[in-house]
């Protein structure tokens, strides 16, 4: 893309926080790849601070900087809480990097990722070498389709299921958000099946928080929320919920088989699994009364 404007000088992308009060704005240097999908606009820009960032209606998804965070907290949860993940289903995460942690265990057989939009994979293939560098792998299955739908064609068949979705009021993201759809998720899990999804963050997404949580929780019989930094994203403090049906992430967690990631890790390890699931006073309350 040809600009007369000066890099890092004239070239800026702000993200406007819910309701669009605050936000985070970026120095940009290269504007790499914009286009109109059936579903959102996808931009891929290159910064000297973030390196490359990835947003959806100008909403941030991915930045190389921090992207081990998010996906980190999100997979590795449910992952390390199933005694043995073989097949997992991610719905959504077209950026790769869900799949590029669960293919970090062992045992993975076989991942379907479920996106909605081919054009946010052909876009990270092509531009996010860093965030989907496992997307061509084997045992990778890509369906292109709306989550929602898909995984009602399951009944008993994940070991693992991960909602790596846009936020409810962007794009199709809404339909990743309702109690239909984690029944559903609930259904096509085996019987040790773990889940996670990622939650939004309280202080500019509360509801949506609260709404995932509350009904993940009219769902499955373990629902409990966790917390991780997620610098580039809305407040930086991110929830995701856990779900299973029966495994609680902390009295039946064994921290021995978290050992020998550390050379693949960066955010999670041992302790950051057990201090994820310490909530805040004023969320404890919260959540309690939901
Ligand atoms: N790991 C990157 C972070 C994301 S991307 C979320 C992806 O979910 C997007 O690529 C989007 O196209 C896809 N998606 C949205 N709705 C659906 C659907 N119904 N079925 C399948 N895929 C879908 C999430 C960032 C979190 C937001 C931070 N504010």
């Amino acid at each position: 893309m040809e600009y007369g404007f000066v890099p890092n000088r004239h070239l800026w992308y702000f993200e406007y926080y819910t309701p669009g009060n605050c936000g985070i704005f970026m120095k940009m240097n290269r504007h790499l790849y914009s286009a109109q999908s059936k579903y959102q606009r996808i931009d891929i820009f290159e910064t000297d601070f973030f390196g490359r960032v990835f947003s959806l209606d100008g909403i941030t998804m991915t930045t190389e900087k921090d992207d081990f965070f998010y996906h980190e907290m999100l997979v590795h949860v449910p992952m390390f809480m199933h005694p043995n993940p073989k097949k997992v289903l991610v719905i959504g995460g077209g950026d790769g990097g869900s799949v590029r942690e669960v293919l970090k265990h062992k045992s993975v057989e076989k991942v379907i990722m479920c996106e909605i939009d081919e054009m946010v994979v052909e876009a990270a293939k092509k531009y996010l070498p860093v965030t989907a560098s496992k997307l061509d792998d084997p045992r990778v299955e890509l369906v292109f389709e709306d989550g929602s739908k898909f995984v009602r064609n399951f009944k008993n068949e994940f070991d693992v299921i991960i909602i790596d979705s846009t936020d409810p009021t962007a794009g199709e993201g809404g339909h990743l958000f309702t109690e239909d759809f984690y029944k559903a998720c609930y259904d096509a899990l085996t019987e040790n099946g773990t889940f996670s999804a990622e939650s939004e963050d309280w202080l500019y997404d509360g509801a949506w928080m609260r709404l995932a949580y509350s009904r993940i929780k009219k769902v499955f019989p373990v629902t409990k929320l966790y917390l991780g930094f997620m610098p580039s994203y809305p407040s930086g403090m991110w929830a995701y919920t856990f779900g299973s049906k029966g495994l609680d992430p902390l009295k039946d967690f064994d921290s021995e088989r978290v050992k020998g990631f550390e050379e693949e890790l960066k955010y999670y390890n041992e302790e950051i699994h057990r201090a994820a699931f310490a909530l805040p006073t004023f969320l404890k309350k919260e959540l309690e009364k939901l």
